[in-house]
């Protein structure tokens, strides 16, 4: 059955079973703990005129934000920073019983070094690319390294630093397949997308100690000791990645380098966000529970806040970050506007019930906040005012839901991230619906 229409039928059922209740009622009890809090304006300038024509926001506002975001929130990446050497590794016709066309590919991250290296994983719809079609991809970073998406022994195990903990016990050599749950590689193939991934850990391991042991010293400046307060912390890193991935990409022939949807769950949500805003040949952002730093609006304070996340994983945001720590009002951005650089393109916000720690409330109203802008560039934006019932997705140019349960990426998240797609990615969407 088609998704669209399943989707439509589960929100019949539940209209129908009395449980149509926006979810911000479900959260409305908690909303005392937040204080009050003004959000800057995405559309006006900080001289206090307002932003006039689609020129106006493209060439003078959206530069502006961006360049905020990067001096004190993510930081900036090193100019000139760019992989520039690739090497096919791995090609093999009829991976995953007969159904993709598998391919692994070294992205040498600096210029003339055999490391660090991005091991890029890509499974392709062998029967789409075999009736000679390039087909729309889903591009996302992996937390653990790419043999745990799938249980596919072809699939190459790099031996990595990890965070503590992320293996719960597992050892290294028995993790093929360990997070498979999350990524239902034959689903999204059925439907006729590719997947890309790669490990987050191959830019820069994601422990505290990490920076100096990733991309961050190939790309220092001369003399440099230590990282200055704007330079990229991790997020930055791992969104670069996924940019060197593209660059890859677009040379390959059997993948439709103008529909690649960038995603990531949790903290890989943050730097699929901030990866569609820095580039802007991601046709498409998901991000799932991405929370503090993603979309979740700092200034609620509600969850995670920003010294929450600058003192438990110190090596994510720049340095002037820290300077915001129980001063969210003081920030010059906030993170609707986050969400609003990604526009005209279609972006997907996603949480879950249980996931107070992300403030999945505030995740919703990021979008509606950013909407603002979706608008003002003349495409439908999002189409609801209120937060859409539990496991109901709601879209148009912006899409949101929250499921049932708790953090995590499920298969209800992937049928709506794939849904979305389709929508956007087919011949008969206009450009601004
Ligand atoms: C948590 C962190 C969140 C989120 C999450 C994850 O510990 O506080 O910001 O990123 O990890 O990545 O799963």
């Amino acid at each position: 059955m088609d998704l669209g229409l399943r989707f439509w039928l589960s929100g019949l059922k539940n209209f129908l079973l009395g449980r149509s209740k926006p979810a911000s009622m479900y959260y409305r009890p908690l909303e005392g703990n937040v204080q009050e809090y003004k959000l800057p304006d995405p559309l006006e300038f900080p001289d206090g005129s307002t932003v006039k024509t689609r020129g106006d926001w493209m060439e003078r506002r959206r530069p502006e934000i961006l360049e905020m975001f990067e001096e004190n929130v993510y930081g900036k990446v090193p100019e000139g920073a760019r992989a520039r050497d690739h090497e096919i590794v791995d090609k093999k016709d009829g991976a995953l019983d007969g159904l993709a066309i598998r391919k692994q590919v070294s992205i040498f991250l600096a210029p003339g070094k055999p490391q660090p290296i991005l091991n890029l994983l890509i499974y392709l719809p062998r029967d789409v690319v075999k009736a000679k079609k390039n087909v729309p991809v889903f591009l996302g970073l992996n937390f653990v390294g790419n043999h745990t998406i799938n249980d596919d022994t072809g699939i190459f195990m790099h031996e990595k630093y990890f965070p503590e903990g992320m293996l719960r016990g597992t050892p290294y050599s028995q993790s093929r397949g360990l997070r498979s749950w999350r990524w239902p590689v034959t689903s999204i193939l059925d439907q006729g997308f590719g997947l890309a991934t790669a490990f987050c850990g191959d830019v820069v391991p994601d422990r505290k100690d990490g920076l100096s042991r990733g991309i961050h010293p190939h790309y220092c400046r001369e003399g440099q000791g230590q990282r200055e307060p704007d330079d990229w912390g991790a997020i930055a890193a791992w969104a670069w990645g996924l940019s060197q991935a593209m660059n890859y990409l677009e040379g390959d022939g059997d993948v439709d380098a103008t529909k690649v949807a960038v995603f990531g769950h949790s903290r890989l949500g943050k730097t699929a966000l901030w990866a569609a805003a820095m580039d802007q040949r991601f046709a498409m952002a998901i991000a799932n529970d991405s929370g503090c730093g993603g979309a979740a609006l700092s200034r609620r304070r509600f969850g995670e806040t920003v010294r929450a996340i600058n003192e438990s994983f110190p090596h994510w945001f720049c340095k002037n970050f820290r300077e915001y720590n129980g001063r969210e009002d003081a920030l010059p951005v906030d993170q609707h506007m986050l969400l609003a650089l990604i526009a005209p393109r279609p972006v997907y916000v996603a949480s879950a019930q249980k996931d107070f720690w992300a403030d999945p409330h505030g995740e919703f109203l990021s979008v509606l906040h950013a909407n603002r802008v979706y608008k003002f560039l003349e495409t439908t934006g999002f189409p609801a005012k209120d937060m859409p019932p539990f496991n109901q997705p709601v879209f148009a140019r912006m899409g949101y839901h929250v499921r049932r349960g708790r953090h995590d990426m499920t298969l209800f998240d992937w049928k709506a991230y794939i849904s979305f797609a389709r929508k956007h990615f087919s011949k008969k969407t206009t450009k601004n619906a």
